[in-house]
């Protein structure tokens, strides 16, 4: 570019959200809170209780620790079904997209759980038996500041082999910055 004054401008996307580098100990850092509930049952979210630093995830006490949730995914509830529950508040409204990678952590162990997305307690998105090799998806939604997000591992069948890798990347598709 010629020389002094040149201003650049490029479009990338603003990250949001992401499920994995904002993963802590901490119900509700980064907007991300740790939970279960039954089959659809949104409205009787509760936390998971306990987070166990040396295995770096979220728990309650079902067989084997479960329901869990830890940076890259998660095990819904082996005993009770439960379904194991990553939610995140948006304080941003606007039209993002949100990318979804996810597979079956127990491969060579019965089938592969469902992953699902709703959106104020409304299913937006569903994945059903999930392989045991990696599948990215992403999908446009508009959201408005508030609104809740909740990204589920759903067991299907034998729970217990329904470790699952299932992470989210929230995005603004077309940030404009300046440099
Ligand atoms: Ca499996
Ligand atoms: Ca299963």
């Amino acid at each position: 570019m010629p020389g002094g004054g040149a201003q650049f401008h490029r479009q990338y996307p603003i990250v949001l959200a992401n499920s994995v580098t904002e993963f802590s100990g901490t119900q509700g850092s980064g907007g991300w809170l740790y939970g279960q509930y039954f089959a659809f049952d949104a409205g009787n979210f509760s936390q998971l209780p306990v987070y166990n630093n040396n295995l770096s995830q979220w728990q309650d006490n079902q067989a084997f620790n479960t329901p869990f949730l830890d940076a890259y995914g998660g095990h819904p509830g082996v005993d009770d079904f439960k379904w194991a529950v990553r939610r995140w508040v948006s304080p941003y409204s606007g039209t993002v997209d949100i990318s979804l990678l996810f597979y079956d952590r127990d491969g060579n162990c019965g089938d592969g759980a469902h992953v699902r997305v709703l959106l104020n307690g409304s299913q937006i998105w569903e994945y059903l038996n999930i392989p045991n090799s990696l599948v990215t998806q992403s999908l446009s939604q508009a959201i408005t500041a508030g609104d809740v997000l909740d990204f589920v591992i759903d067991p299907k069948f034998d729970a217990g082999c329904d470790n699952t890798q299932f992470t989210a990347l929230i995005t603004v598709p077309n940030g404009l910055y300046h440099f």
